[in-house]
């Protein structure tokens, strides 16, 4: 209750802001696009992470009016940095259920001048555990945009395959319990990897593979065939800042 309220006061007194995290291509090693990940520094309380506000963000309805600001602020950051960089944000399932969330993407893309295959939507598939006519066409009216659409955390939930012949992702984030420790001998989570990238590979989508930390988990990663790379191994996430500086280092 009074986090909620804390909260509440945060989005509107610049309490929450953004931190960027490198995308990486396996072939070239450049940077592809930034995942924004929201933090909140709280007055007393100091930082606290998204897995525990975002809930009760959830709860109380704060995620249509802080889901806004991400979006907002992720176009408007992106559209300083070179022209074929992307941004990624991840969208609840409370926000993915909401209608008028298409409004909401095409008024961040419109405000900020960002083109919209340079915004990414990351999307849990417990979007799909509701009502199915609703979330197809929400992925439609997503696509027709022409942002582009990443199943998150894949692997974690329920992964059913049906998923990924209904709805037109452009690409499948691997979930880092996959990627950590997959070059420990033994392992089944190369053969996993593996598995998911020829999947991937076969309906045209992308791969990221997700929480490489150590050189050796990013060779493997690579020889197993995962386009992009997003873990410590390249970077942690950045304040935007940051990114500016890296933008023009590597522009
Ligand atoms: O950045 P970090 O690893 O602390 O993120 C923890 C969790 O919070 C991840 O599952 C991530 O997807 C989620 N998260 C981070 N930023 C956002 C955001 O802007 N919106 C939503 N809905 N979730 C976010
Ligand atoms: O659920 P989602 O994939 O959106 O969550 C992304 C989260 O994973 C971010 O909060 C980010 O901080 C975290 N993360 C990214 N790379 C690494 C990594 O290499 N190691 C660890 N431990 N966490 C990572
Ligand atoms: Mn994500
Ligand atoms: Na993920």
């Amino acid at each position: 209750r009074q986090l909620e309220e804390d909260l509440r006061r945060a989005l509107v007194e610049d309490g929450l802001h953004l931190v960027y995290q490198p995308v990486v291509s396996s072939k070239t090693e450049r940077i592809t696009g930034y995942e924004a990940l929201l933090r909140w520094q709280h007055p007393v309380r100091g930082a606290i992470s998204p897995t525990q506000f975002v809930p009760i963000a959830e709860d109380s309805g704060l995620i249509g009016p802080i889901g806004e600001w991400v979006l907002r602020t992720a176009c408007r950051d992106a559209a300083q940095w070179a022209d074929d960089v992307r941004v990624a944000i991840n969208v609840s399932p409370i926000q993915f259920a909401n209608p008028g969330l298409p409004s909401v993407v095409m008024n961040a893309l419109a405000g900020s001048g960002l083109a919209p295959q340079r915004l990414e939507l990351e999307i849990t598939e417990s979007v799909f555990l509701t009502d199915g006519d609703g979330t197809d066409s929400m992925f439609s009216r997503l696509k027709g945009l022409g942002v582009r659409l990443a199943l998150d955390d894949f692997g974690t939930g329920y992964s059913s395959l049906g998923y990924l012949k209904k709805a037109p992702f452009d690409k499948i984030k691997i979930d880092q319990s996959f990627v950590r420790g997959a070059a420990i001998k033994g392992s089944r989570n190369s053969a996993i990897i593996k598995a998911i990238v020829s999947l991937a590979e076969a309906l045209g989508m992308d791969t990221t593979a997700e929480g490489a930390e150590t050189q050796d988990e990013l060779a493997l990663i690579r020889q197993l065939g995962c386009s992009h790379i997003q873990g410590y191994v390249y970077g942690r996430p950045v304040p935007a800042q940051e990114v500016l500086v890296q933008q023009h280092r590597h522009g």
